[in-house]
């Protein structure tokens, strides 16, 4: 393929992603000095989200991780309490095992190894990038944010499975 055609190509492609689809997005991952700390890339599926997610420097343990509603992780010091609760548009009750569960943002704990390092691959049907096939959307207009919480969660008590403070937050940006 000659250059002027790749090219033409390119600009078509840039033209029907930012029309129609968004199919990856990112994370950069802060703690609450607003320090990075990791990185997650989030990508759509035929049925849901992927997100592959690795970390360095967290305690060790399990730890909730959650998409939480509002994509912001400015208020660093004050525990990420600005992204609000839950990506959850059909007023789900929180949890993975509870009955009247789940709600749109929840998702598999996290276990961090005893050097503080994680990486993880967690799926959600419950969700998408752009909002297709009907599952929550995760870019709507005020964003989505990634929340790690200092334990684990139980997955099933209200409101947020026992999972404690929000240590970790990152924004979710489209590709
Ligand atoms: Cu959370």
């Amino acid at each position: 393929m000659n250059l002027p055609r790749l090219l033409a190509t390119c600009a078509l492609l840039t033209l029907a992603t930012a029309s129609h689809a968004t199919e990856r997005a990112g994370a950069s991952i802060i703690d609450r000095q607003g320090q990075t700390v990791g990185t997650a890339t989030l990508v759509e599926g035929p049925q849901g989200v992927m997100i592959h997610l690795t970390a360095k420097g967290l305690p060790p343990g399990p730890k909730a991780i959650h998409i939480h509603s509002v994509g912001t992780c400015d208020d660093a010091d004050k525990g990420f309490v600005a992204s609000k609760g839950h990506l959850n548009p059909d007023g789900r009750k929180h949890g993975l095992m509870n009955p009247e569960g789940p709600d749109a943002g929840d998702l598999p704990n996290l276990f961090v190894h005893a050097d503080g390092s994680v990486e993880a691959e967690l799926y959600t049907p419950l969700t998408s990038l752009d909002g297709r096939g009907g599952r929550a959307k995760i870019l709507d207009e005020d964003g989505a944010a990634l929340v790690i919480h200092e334990n684990r969660d139980d997955h099933a008590t209200q409101p947020i499975g026992g999972a404690g403070a929000r240590v970790f937050c990152g924004v979710i940006k489209g590709d």
